[in-house]
């Protein structure tokens, strides 16, 4: 036994380096950067560059994982031998790959019974949805024992499609933005299979459906249905096809997106509805709600001035409210129309007093697609969970995929830009302070010996923000208007004033500054964000955090016979009173990650960190000053100095014990005595060197994850052993 247990235990650091550094890969730069000699910042982007020229385009860290997108398909990385390789081989002895990170963490899950958690970051376009489907088909693909099993994984894998369809659009970073945070949670049974995943959602960018900025589109979903439905179905919802006939569609100027075929993806989200058990009803009806939107955003309304100089409207196109009512089985289009260009349901069919003007109908009609859609995406998520949902007394572990929208920076930059790069903040501070703090902290703490490196992130964008009168309470109390009306004029500017006047400007925040002799404008401020200095327009802030929609209007919605619309508009329902006051987006947004942040602190973080290589969305092309920039910005050369010097793993002397204590005669199969000597003795027998380790004052540390992985691989073999010896002298008993 002895034999087995000290073969290949002997992993002094050089061996592990001369590994990661060797054969093809003398051009290839070292696949593990924590072996990289020296460690500069140059020396860094040099092994990125030389990786990524050779199609090398993952390089581990440790155990975190870094990534470049090589803005072209790969295919021969992620076939099924090269799957099966990475599952059954141990993953350190094999090059860094997605596959091997997601299968380290199933198994630090299998053999640790420690939750996991995958983080994702990397700013928009460098490819964390690519790399979260990959890490969910690994999971899902790692113990298949049932149909059951089976059939979620195929599920999981079909939520992902709708939810591109529906989620993603096409933006000036990337193609196929997620314009919405995800968090998957998988389920596994104490077998390890999966047995069911939950999604949560954050903030659908609701405001694309009636406005996207320039070259960029509303969601994939609308140009599928145009190109993909057959004439049928399109004339039973009244649509065209020519995707210029609808203004919803035409606002951003592009109508394509490179090398995607809309037609034949309508066909796969169709499918992959289909196979998650949408009924052919439900399809239909989802369809439904879409063209309605479509139809609504056509919608014109014509300026009339009244006797006593007031404006009203009317609707240009009154066949559009024709065809929105027969979709939505509304009998009175005539009083669809009054409520539209009135805001408040009427008595009788005729324009009330308070007529709205062409403008402010505009507004409510946007305000209409805008809750559609956005009520619509949330009950697809509803829908999807329940298709992949599970029982509680049949989940044992879980492993979570957190996948937000990266960082943006364009010309313009709004409130849509705001709420993403405040969520990136949150995510960088966190991920960040993993290593640069909570990890050294630890360390200090057990009483290792230790010298800081770096300093944790500042959290002071987060704190201007969050903190009490900062920006977020600062934008919610601007937004206490109630969302039957449109808002008064130069609400946005006020809350610059507001800001101005509370003396928000810091370091992090400049806010504009008004004398009595400039004229600077104020309708923009500026935050320093990790990732770099972005400037927000204010217009339109207000409005867009205002959640909930106007109480005539979904009234209107509720006393339709249209079954899904009815059922996303309870609050429509005129027995309902609800007088609390809707949540604002940012503040809802805020609660939201406050939870997932607390909830990913209980699990075991793995991070991958997506590179983008260069912003012009081309293959081969490695832009050096953008990459130094996001590695400067992601603080990856003061992380690789902690790792490097720290250590990949640690437990408590009893856990470490109880998990690994027959490894060794000394412990085996009791041990009684203090759980520090019992690991101090195991370690010993098993010949560690004492440089793969340190003793902690309650833990023990264990520097190389290769350490780890070769312990567990004894462990396994020890304890077939044992099952086999269990097994053998049962027979000879009988
Ligand atoms: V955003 O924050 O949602 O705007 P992501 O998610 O970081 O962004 P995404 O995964 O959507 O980026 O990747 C952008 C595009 O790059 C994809 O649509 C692919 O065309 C391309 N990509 C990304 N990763 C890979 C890859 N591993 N192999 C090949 C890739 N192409
Ligand atoms: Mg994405």
């Amino acid at each position: 036994m002895s034999t087995i247990m000290t073969d290949g235990l002997h992993i002094p650091s050089t061996t592990t380096a001369a590994h990661h550094s060797s054969t093809p890969e003398a051009d290839v730069g070292v696949s593990d950067l924590l072996f990289l000699e020296p460690l500069t910042e140059q020396s860094f982007i040099d092994n990125l560059r030389r990786r990524f020229h050779a199609d090398k385009i993952y390089t581990a860290m440790g155990t975190l994982l870094l990534s470049i997108n090589p803005f072209r398909p790969l295919p021969s990385l992620y076939d099924e031998q090269t799957l099966r390789l990475y599952k059954n081989q141990r993953v350190t002895d094999l090059p860094p790959h997605i596959f091997g990170a997601a299968t380290a963490a199933y198994r630090d899950l299998i053999d640790h019974g420690t939750d996991q958690v995958l983080i994702l970051s990397g700013e928009s376009g460098a490819g964390k949805t690519e790399i979260a489907k990959l890490i969910i088909d690994v999971i899902t693909s790692m113990r298949i024992l049932s149909r059951e099993g089976e059939q979620v994984g195929a599920r999981l894998t079909l939520s992902d499609l709708v939810l591109r369809a529906f989620g993603n659009a096409k933006t000036a970073s990337n193609e196929n933005a997620s314009r919405f945070g995800k968090y998957v949670d998988i389920a596994l049974n104490s077998h390890g299979e999966v047995v069911g995943a939950n999604l949560t959602t954050y903030q659908l960018d609701r405001s694309r459906v009636v406005i996207q900025g320039p070259s960029e589109r509303n969601f994939h979903i609308f140009y599928q249905l145009l190109a993909g439905a057959d004439a049928i179905l399109l004339k039973s919802l009244k649509l065209q096809r020519n995707v210029e006939k609808y203004t919803l569609l035409r606002c951003g100027g592009a109508y394509r997106c490179e090398g995607i075929d809309e037609k034949r993806e309508f066909m796969t989200t169709r499918d992959a509805m289909d196979g998650l058990n949408f009924s052919a009803t439900e399809c239909h009806l989802v369809f439904q709600v879409l063209a309605v939107v479509l139809k609504l955003g056509n919608l014109q309304f014509l300026p009339q001035t009244n006797v006593d100089g007031t404006e009203s409207c009317t609707v240009l196109n009154d066949h559009e409210i024709d065809e929105v009512c027969e979709l939505l089985e509304y009998p009175d289009p005539t009083r669809f129309h009054v409520v539209l260009t009135n805001g408040i349901i009427p008595e009788k069919n005729e324009p009330t007093e308070n007529a709205l003007s062409a403008a402010e109908a505009s507004w409510l009609r946007d305000q209409l697609c805008k809750a559609l859609y956005n009520r619509l995406f949330t009950w697809i998520v509803s829908r999807l969970n329940r298709c992949l949902s599970y029982s509680s007394s049949n989940s044992r572990s879980f492993l979570g995929v957190l996948d937000l929208y990266g960082f943006e920076r364009f010309e313009q930059n709004g409130f849509e830009q705001f709420l993403i790069n405040y969520t990136a903040e949150k995510l960088h501070v966190v991920t960040y302070n993993m290593i640069m703090s909570y990890e050294q902290e630890e360390y200090i703490r057990e009483g290792l010996s230790w010298t800081r490196v770096g300093h944790a992130s500042s959290p002071e964008v987060c704190d201007v923000m969050e903190k009490n009168h900062g920006l977020l309470f600062a934008l919610d109390e601007a937004s206490q208007y109630p969302s039957s009306s449109p808002l008064p004029e130069k609400v946005d500017e006020r809350l610059i004033e507001q800001l101005c006047s509370t003396n928000l400007g810091t370091e992090a925040i400049t806010l504009p500054k008004k004398t009595s002799t400039n004229n600077v404008p104020m309708d923009r401020f500026t935050i320093k964000h990790f990732a770099g200095d972005v400037t927000y327009s204010v217009t339109g802030f207000v409005e867009k955090n205002i959640d909930g929609v106007n109480r005539a209007l979904a009234e209107l919605m509720f006393s339709c016979r249209h079954a899904l619309v009815k059922e996303l508009f309870p609050d429509g329902n005129p027995a309902r009173t609800n007088t609390k006051r809707p949540a604002t987006l940012a503040n809802h947004l805020k609660v939201a990650l406050t939870s997932l942040i607390s909830n990913i602190s209980t699990k075991n973080a793995v991070q991958f960190k997506c590179i983008k290589p260069n912003d012009r969305k081309q293959a081969g092309y490695f832009d050096e000053a953008k990459i130094k920039q996001q590695v400067k910005y992601m603080g990856l050369l003061d992380q690789a100095e902690v790792r490097r010097a720290g250590f990949a793993f640690r437990q408590s002397y009893e856990n470490f014990l109880k998990h690994y204590k027959m490894l060794s005669h000394l412990t085996w199969p009791t041990w009684d005595a203090d759980a520090k000597e019992g690991v101090r003795l195991l370690l010993m027998s098993l010949e560690l060197k004492p440089i793969e380790y340190a003793f902690g004052r309650t833990k023990i540390f264990i520097k190389f994850s290769e350490t780890v992985c070769r312990l567990d691989d004894l462990r396994r073999m020890k304890l077939d052993e044992i099952a086999t010896t269990i097994q053998k002298t049962f027979r000879a008993f009988r």
